[in-house]
């Protein structure tokens, strides 16, 4: 390994050395010549004499102090250090980019023709020297100019004049009222087709909505447009908080490293967080849609209004982002359903990543490469932290505590205890321990043990907290655990603890705590850590019927998802062990049985039912293992498969046939389509002519959920009309690199000995493009993450084939390369001859010349963690 990049420390903070004013950015777009002019008012906070300013991959023009050309200065690779200045002075800076060869999607770079900025975290440093650090917040005047063949030229706030120059070629400039720090600046420029409208505030302030797409794309966007307006009509409700712009705009790129960015009125997106019709998206895309349109517009408050003081506090703006967002699908969908899939995310990466070398606490404390900490931790479990804020005060203390945040901070770069503080003080309630979420990582496991002592007609709940590897560090927490009793007809029974009733959220502060509830009549059933209460694993040993009793009795939806997935979770690993000795496993008839009536429930939401009969996923399970039996679970889960795709045939068929959906968005329609998708998945899985026709029907619909579930069933049944689905799908949709996705992603999970060919081979399909972050994460991503009999192959071709492609990206685009080495992190959970091999490719990606910093962080932990 090359010398080592430095970290930075949370505990190495200290207060920015000057504060800016009137910023004025000049920009004059050229691919390859870009000429960026930097004007601004520089004050030394502390009598400072010098000024070191962030930058990377500028071509350096000329400095200026007070209006003089200036050389007392030093540049580096990443800073320019300017000596001997005055208390104050005016700063001008002048330097090139090439946003043309910038591959990397961090700064200003080309996507399809069109100019557009990543800056967040350390971005802005790439397109001009400045103090790109978050607390650092000024005034920004953009003038931006371009051939006549780009029309629109967009940044942020509102548009000050416009016009064209004598040498033929315009400008636009902005200005934005609200002070900002740089990491939410935005540049774009490109000729695209723009859906307007309007929506009117309380206050009755009217506000532009812009949305900018490819050209012909038009037809694609009202659903992001009718998001928008929801959300900006949710926030207003639910928070008081009104949009402080008269435009919004959202700019939709087809090359872009994650989903969207927030950057204030002019958000950039991901195309495929934005373009949607029935014949292009699936339901769950447009889920998808709503809630980043959601998230990026609610970070209008939370992250811009109000901003983070250094990165370390990145949760401070994105849990409590992702929890606003949960919260406005929540309230405008089903809450169970958004409930199972915020838990899943936890179970299915976030679990994964706090027991493997990269567990970083919600608010990290050391850091080499920014990007790397935009994390299923911080944004994911971070939202859980605040949502166990939300349980313990409810929610109109919460909304006070809101409240006071907004008057203390509006306009100020702060830290998550200052949110924590507003929260506390506003309601009362001390959150001195409950703050150790912030600073201890892992996954906190509660064990339970339970006594029901008949004579006294008491039941006795024993938990404890145990944490990462016991690591002498980590405190207790102070953990929300709700509980429900059941009786044994199902009846929710009374907690009474001394004489009083109290509610069903206990407070857990020490290692072990216990409760004694009296006046129970009989054994109850125990319902757990319910809607998923605090981020944790609850170990306890329930029995198939109890569990059973609760899926029947439960009046939560979303505690009846969460005992299927425990009573599926009991019988694989029950099958695993058993694997060795018999070869076939079989699922209990109880299971199979309550699977049957619960296809026959004929008043649960259709999308419940599809989500309870499904078994929970790979990666969940294999949390369960201290060493994962890949191969063993692969078997497990095609004969369990297969097993209920035979046993529940005529269940599975009716449910198939009585899901009318009649081509329509409403939740009806979407749940409708969720069963018969899951149905036919199955149901493929006993090829009958009945089958054939629906799948053939399907494949051919004008529905895209349709449409993808018949090639998903066919291709995971190998069946015999799947090659033919999948050859009439990519004929079908060349023209449309982000429908190819969908086609990509299947192709990935095809599970032969072929499968590493075709994947290379598909590098080649005239849609694949390795710097196009979505075409790599739909083949290589979902490969890595959905096809585990090939992945793991225990020739090693598939750990070979993600090596390799991440040791080109990371060149290309280092960011993508280090999110795409995820699955490599948790090697030493595997088998010793897969650990040898994942390791080896590990070090191999170590030696390469011009390792990232990115990939650096993450290769050297895993290997020395
Ligand atoms: N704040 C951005 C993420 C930026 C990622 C930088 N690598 C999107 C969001 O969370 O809303
Ligand atoms: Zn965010």
């Amino acid at each position: 390994m090359q010398s080592k990049p430095q970290a930075k420390y949370l505990k190495d903070y200290s207060a920015p050395s000057h504060t800016v004013s009137n910023f004025e950015l000049d920009v004059e777009l050229h691919p390859t010549d870009t000429k960026v002019t930097a004007r601004a008012s520089y004050k030394a906070n502390n009598a400072e004499t010098v000024l070191t300013l962030d930058g990377v991959e500028l071509e350096l023009e000329s400095v200026k102090v007070n209006g003089q050309p200036y050389s007392d200065y030093v540049q580096d690779q990443t800073r320019l250090t300017i000596s001997n200045l005055p208390e104050k002075f005016t700063l001008e800076i002048e330097n090139r980019i090439s946003p043309s060869t910038n591959t990397s999607l961090e700064g200003l770079y080309l996507s399809e023709g069109a100019y557009c900025t990543q800056c967040e975290a350390e971005g802005f440093r790439k397109i001009t020297y400045f103090l790109d650090r978050p607390d650092v917040l000024t005034d920004y005047l953009v003038t931006i100019t371009a051939e006549k063949n780009i029309p629109y030229l967009l940044s942020n706030g509102n548009k000050v004049a416009e016009g064209t120059l004598p040498d033929g070629r315009h400008f636009a400039k902005w200005q934005d009222p609200h002070k900002k720090p740089s990491y939410l600046f935005a540049l774009v420029a490109g000729d695209f087709d723009v859906q307007k409208d309007t929506f009117t505030t309380k206050n009755g302030r009217e506000v532009s909505l812009e949305i900018f797409v490819d050209k012909g794309n038009l037809n694609k966007t009202p659903h992001a447009m009718a998001s928008l307006k929801n959300a900006m009509k949710w926030d207003e409700t639910r928070f008081n908080l009104e949009y402080d712009l008269d435009i919004y705009m959202i700019v939709a790129v087809d090359f872009f490293n994650m989903g969207a960015m927030e950057n204030k009125g002019l958000n950039v997106f991901n195309s495929a967080c934005v373009l949607a019709n029935q014949q292009t998206a699936t339901d769950r895309d447009y889920h998808t849609i709503e809630s980043i349109v959601g998230h990026e517009y609610f970070h209008n408050w939370t992250g811009n209004r109000v901003t983070c003081r250094d990165w370390f506090q990145l949760s401070l703006k994105e849990g409590l982002t992702v929890f606003r967002d949960q919260e406005f699908s929540s309230d405008l969908g089903s809450r169970a359903l958004n409930r199972i899939d915020a838990v899943m995310a936890m179970r299915t990466h976030q679990f994964a990543e706090d027991a493997g070398p990269m567990a970083h606490p919600i608010r990290p404390e050391k850091v080499i490469e920014m990007n790397n900490f935009y994390t299923v931790t911080v944004y994911n479990k971070g939202a859980e932290v605040i949502r166990m804020m939300h349980t313990l005060l409810g929610e109109a203390n919460f909304q006070k505590g809101m409240k006071l945040y907004f008057e203390r901070h509006d306009g100020q770069a702060v830290t998550c205890d200052d949110f924590v503080a507003a929260m506390s003080d506003a309601s009362g309630k001390c959150l001195e321990q409950f703050k150790r979420w912030y600073s201890q990582y892992g996954t906190p496991t509660i064990k339970v043990l339970t006594n029901y002592n008949v004579e006294d007609e008491t039941f006795t709940i024993s938990l404890e907290q145990v944490h990462a590897a016991c690591d002498p560090i980590l405190q207790p927490l102070h953990i929300p655990f709700a509980i429900e009793l059941l009786d044994e007809n199902g009846c929710t029974l009374p907690l009474i603890l001394d004489g009083k009733q109290v509610q069903s959220v206990l407070e857990l502060k020490e290692f072990k705590s216990e409760f004694t509830f009296e006046n129970i009549k009989s054994q109850p059933t125990p319902v757990l850590l319910e809607n998923f209460s605090a981020p944790c694993i609850v170990e306890y040993d329930y029995q198939m019927d109890e569990l059973i009793h609760i899926l029947k009795h439960a009046s939560s939806d979303f505690t009846r998802w969460e005992v299927a997935q425990r009573a599926f979770t009991k019988e694989i690993k029950q099958a695993v062990l058993s694997l060795t000795n018999t070869g076939s496993v079989n699922l209990s008839e109880h299971l199979i049985a309550a699977l049957k009536s619960i296809l026959n429930e004929v008043e649960t939401d259709k999308a419940l039912i599809s989500e309870l009969i499904r078994l929970p996923n790979f990666d969940t399970v294999s949390a369960e293992f201290k060493q994962i039996p890949v191969a063993e679970l692969v078997e497990v889960y095609k004969q369990f498969e297969q097993q209920i795709a035979t046993q529940l045939c005529p269940e599975l068929k009716k449910a198939y046939s009585e899901s009318h959906e009649m081509g329509e968005i409403s939740s009806y329609a979407v749940a409708a389509r969720s069963l018969k998708s899951t149905a036919l998945f199955y149901l493929a899985k006993v090829s009958d002519d009945e089958v054939s026709k629906w799948l053939n029907e399907n494949s051919k619909s004008e529905n895209m959920t349709l449409k993808l579930a018949a090639l998903k069933a066919a291709k995971s049944a190998n069946h015999t009309l799947s090659e033919q689905l999948i050859n009439e799908f990519d004929a079908n949709w060349r023209h449309d690199p982000l429908v190819m996705d969908k086609w990509f992603a299947l192709q990935a999970t095809t599970d032969n000995d072929e499968a590493i060919q075709l994947i290379k081979s598909l590098y080649a399909h005239p849609c694949f493009d390795k710097g196009n972050p979505n075409r790599v994460r739909a083949l290589v991503g979902q490969f890595a993450r959905s096809n585990p009999a090939q992945f793991h192959r225990i020739d090693g071709k598939g750990y070979e084939l993600l090596a390799d492609l991440l040791i080109e990206l990371n060149h290309i685009n280092p960011q993508n390369a280090s999110r795409m080495v995820t699955p490599f992190m948790s090697w030493k959970r595997y088998d010793e001859q897969r650990q040898a091999l994942i390791k080896a490719q590990l070090q191999r990606i170590a030696e390469i010349n011009n390792l990232s910093d990115d990939l650096f962080e993450k290769v050297d932990k895993a290997l020395n963690a």
